[in-house]
């Protein structure tokens, strides 16, 4: 297989570029990685010069380069065997929530931006407890219907488009129903999540504005 690169953004804050990293990760498919501080003067450009997309990810593959979370783990799911799930139905099911996470509870992800450093208890605004809670109950509908501990039984890449939400919950203390918790625990105590966590926490760029939602420091 050719080379893998998959290009990111800063560990501590880029959710989308979390998700495809922890399924290459669970692939076990050997790959560089190459971070792009977010934010900074040029930044844009560098993104520019990698795909049209302007964003990260990007996976390189050899000379190819492929932009989008879901289009990333798409690829990666017909080079490895099971990270969707191997009934057809949870693996329809499985992508449109991939698809929704991407699309939806824009309230949730804008008032409490991914920032893995960050723990506050400060009261959200209701619009971003509402998506929350929509997000949790989809959540705790899916862990109902299988044996657990992942959505669809065994780990997916549901559950790489879920994670950064997990981290979104324990950050801003936003209430969730116990099955959700439990399932938030299981994704913060994955090894691999822990490392890309290690590398986030150790990071020594910070974004002000982001750490200063809803009165932090970050
Ligand atoms: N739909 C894309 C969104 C990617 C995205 O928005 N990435 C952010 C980083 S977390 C980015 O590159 N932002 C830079 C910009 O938009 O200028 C995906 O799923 O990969």
């Amino acid at each position: 297989m050719n080379k893998l690169t998959l290009h990111i953004g800063n560990k501590n804050y880029s959710s989308w570029s979390m998700r495809p990293w922890l399924a290459l990760r669970k692939s076990e498919l050997p790959f560089a990685e190459n971070l792009i501080q977010l934010d900074v003067p040029g930044f844009k450009d560098r993104l520019l010069a990698l795909t049209d997309a302007g964003t990260v990810p990007v996976l390189q593959i050899g000379d190819d380069f492929l932009p989008d979370s879901l289009a990333i783990s798409d690829w990666l799911s017909q080079a490895v065997p099971n990270l969707w799930p191997k009934d057809k139905k949870d693996h329809a099911s499985a992508k449109a929530l991939c698809k929704q996470m991407q699309d939806d509870f824009a309230e949730f992800r804008n008032h409490a931006p991914m920032n893995l450093r960050r723990r506050t208890r400060t009261k959200m605004p209701k619009s971003c407890t509402k998506a929350a809670t929509k997000l949790d109950d989809i959540l705790a509908d899916h862990l109902s219907q299988h044996d657990g501990p992942f959505l669809f039984g065994d780990w997916s890449i549901a559950d790489a488009f879920a994670t950064p939400y997990a981290t979104r919950f324990v950050s801003y203390d936003i209430p969730r129903s116990t099955k959700t918790d439990t399932y938030i625990s299981e994704l913060m105590s994955d090894e691999d999540y822990l490392d890309w966590e290690a590398d986030a926490l150790i990071e020594v760029w910070k974004l002000p504005d982001t750490d200063m939602v809803y009165g932090g420091r970050g």
